[in-house]
């Protein structure tokens, strides 16, 4: 599929300020009068949203890390249909606060789900709606797993109790943490790997530095 629109996405383990960010960047990118999507995962779109509530619900029943991926992507080939490529294909720009990297994150290299099953269902799923940049926010996790509860205590209506993922051990987040940086590494081309533990204004700056760099500098 050529598209026409920018494909912008947001990694980063839990509390990294993935929607902090994906906010500040929009601010910025319609400053400049680009016409902008906002979007996540999972989620996006009527039927991914729900089945949102069943993935992220803590007391949806134990599953394996398939049956996992498989619900992630069957919300992900309904969001992208309905909401990503229409958008893109209009020349919109679609930010999208998480996407297949969190599969790879956290169903395979924390949660034990094969790369041949990911690699699979990225063939049959996303190809070739591939992001143009991702933005991986890095922090300690003891740090992110702070801001995630300063956050519930100051709205406490929100999000009263953590979802399935905020549970797990510091093993498993810190796993998350190295996935990502491995992803960062493999594929500088695609990812900004930028240090989230600065204060908000200092990301954004560093983040609105990469993307001018790799997709508003006019071409020599
Ligand atoms: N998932 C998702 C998978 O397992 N596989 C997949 O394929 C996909 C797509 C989604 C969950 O699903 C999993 C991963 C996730 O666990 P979610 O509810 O959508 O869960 O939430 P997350 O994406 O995890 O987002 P978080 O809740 O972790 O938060 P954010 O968006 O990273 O952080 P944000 O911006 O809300 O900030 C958190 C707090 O920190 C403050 C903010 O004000 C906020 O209070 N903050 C800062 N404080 C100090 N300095 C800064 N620089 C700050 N930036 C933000």
């Amino acid at each position: 599929m050529a598209t026409v629109g920018k494909f912008i996405t947001f990694e980063g383990g839990e509390g990294a300020g993935k929607s902090t960010q994906v906010r500040l960047l929009a601010e910025r990118l319609r400053a400049r009068s680009l016409d902008l999507l906002l979007t996540r995962e999972p989620g996006g779109s009527p039927f991914a949203e729900t089945l949102r509530s069943i993935i992220l619900n803590p007391k949806t029943p134990a599953h394996s890390a398939l049956s996992e991926a498989l619900l992630f992507y069957a919300a992900r080939a309904d969001h992208l249909d309905k909401t990503v490529r229409p958008a893109l294909l209009c020349g919109r720009w679609v930010i999208c606060d998480r996407f297949s990297d969190s599969t790879r994150a956290y169903q395979c290299d924390a949660g034990g789900l094969s790369l041949d099953a990911f690699h699979a269902l990225e063939e049959i799923v996303v190809k070739p709606t591939s992001p143009d940049v991702t933005v991986i926010l890095d922090l300690p996790v003891e740090t992110g797993l702070q801001r995630v509860e300063s956050r519930r205590n100051e709205a406490p209506q929100a999000s009263a109790t953590p979802d399935a993922y905020e549970r797990r051990g510091l093993d498993f987040h810190q796993k998350l943490r190295e996935a990502f940086a491995a992803i960062a590494k493999a594929e500088p081309q695609r990812c900004l790997l930028i240090d989230a533990s600065a204060d908000e204004q200092a990301v954004a700056d560093a983040i609105w530095s990469g993307i001018t760099d790799r997709l508003l500098k006019e071409p020599r």
